[in-house]
């Protein structure tokens, strides 16, 4: 799942995360600002579309650009931590995405962008559906990488091999637990709970690209909007860990249990079926791997996304290696463009992943609940280190 949504869950995760974080008013945020005038990387961010984001208006300086290479430079003026998505023609179809950005900072969002139509949204509060503007993009073809074109069409290859392996042993490990909880092997369910998940979390952006699919496969409870029905993972999780005193009688049934695994297979197979055929930018695996350590701030490192089953840890571990095999996949791009950027992140991939091992437990990991408030600290600390650098893969990568 992408976000806490409920404003008491950001509390937490302002108060456990501050350390590179700027704390602001109304939330907080785990990036440095960064603007267009920022030549900490060598001066290659020329900056480009400015956004203005307040709470109830989105203001996006121009609304054409040439295919290629798009900077938008988006700055929450508002009150209220704010995210700016680039959707694709389709209204739901995330191009690029940019979240969790605190009142009075800026942050990057680098795209690529092939001649259409787009939607930009600017999400005050981070939900809803935003406040929706009209964008195109003009030209024959998104501009050639040159000499990096190559280098660039083999990291996409390797991504998607690897998406795909994923999303093959997704749907057999959910087949799997479909199997057991229909059946009543509640313990065999429990058993495969996290695992299974792993192959979702570690390809959690492309998942999350389909913005019908996210909601739902991966919801929690506590960001359930009006009106909204939950379905998915989180649902079956709560009815597989039931809270010790919640009343037995909201407890589902098993015309229930059966009605929502199948949904949940269905839409797997779903997801399964349209992820065959994706073709993987690069700005999309950059950006994907920073998605990734965002999701590990504000979900798994808060102990949020496995309210029930405690098994954020095990969450937390395959984010960290969906966005190193895309890291990894670009490296030799990095390594042209900015090699002492990508030894930094190297360096602070190996530093998290060595924080995270203390906490493995035979094949998995300890409950999270297990976990002291200095070692959650310790781990977010890490998270933050990284996810700094590596909000500059994108830029490094393609401008
Ligand atoms: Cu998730």
């Amino acid at each position: 799942m992408r976000f806490p949504k409920h404003p008491a869950a950001s509390g937490v995760l302002c108060a456990l995360a501050a350390t590179t974080v700027l704390l602001a008013a109304a939330g907080c945020t785990s990036n440095e600002p960064r603007t267009s005038d920022d030549k900490s990387d060598g001066g290659r961010t020329k900056g480009g579309i400015a956004v203005s984001a307040t709470d109830d208006t989105c203001a996006v300086s121009t609304t054409k650009a040439p295919s290629g290479t798009l900077v938008f430079d988006v700055t929450n003026d508002g009150s209220k931590v704010t995210e700016f998505y680039l959707y694709r023609a389709d209204g739901k179809t995330i191009a690029g995405e940019v979240e969790n950005i605190g009142p009075g900072l800026t942050r990057q969002l680098v795209v690529r962008a092939q001649p259409g139509t787009y939607t930009t949204a600017c999400k005050p509060g981070m939900s809803g559906d935003g406040i929706r503007g009209r964008f195109t993009v003009t030209g024959s073809g998104t501009a050639n990488a040159g000499a990096d074109q190559r280098l660039l069409d083999q990291a996409a290859g390797r991504y998607r091999a690897y998406v795909t392996g994923e999303v093959d042993k997704l749907l057999s490990g959910t087949k799997q637990f479909v199997t057991a909880y229909k059946a009543g092997r509640f313990d065999r369910a429990r058993e495969l709970y996290a695992p299974v998940r792993a192959h979702w979390e570690r390809i959690e952006p492309v998942a999350e690209s389909f913005g019908d699919l996210d909601p739902k496969m991966d919801l929690r409870e506590a960001d359930l909007e009006e009106g909204q029905t939950w379905t998915g993972w989180h649902l079956l999780e709560k009815d597989l860990w039931w809270p010790a005193g919640a009343p037995a009688a909201k407890r589902l049934t098993d015309t229930d249990r059966a009605k929502y695994a199948d949904q949940l297979l269905t839409d797997t197979r779903d997801l399964h079926r349209r992820v065959a055929t994706l073709k993987y930018q690069p700005d999309q695996m950059a950006n994907g791997a920073k998605e990734l350590l965002d999701e590990v701030a504000t979900g798994k490192v808060t102990g949020e996304e496995e309210i029930w089953s405690h098994t954020d840890l095990y969450d937390f571990q395959a984010n960290v290696e969906g966005a190193r095999f895309a890291f990894d996949s670009l490296r030799p791009v990095v390594n042209k463009k900015d090699p002492a950027l990508g030894k930094v992140i190297e360096q602070r991939f190996a530093a998290l992943q060595k924080d995270l091992d203390q906490y493995r437990r035979g094949d998995g990991f300890v409950s999270y609940t297990d976990l002291s408030k200095t070692q959650v600290k310790q781990l977010s600390d890490s998270v933050n280190a990284l996810a700094e650098p590596l909000s500059r893969l994108t830029a490094t990568v393609l401008v």
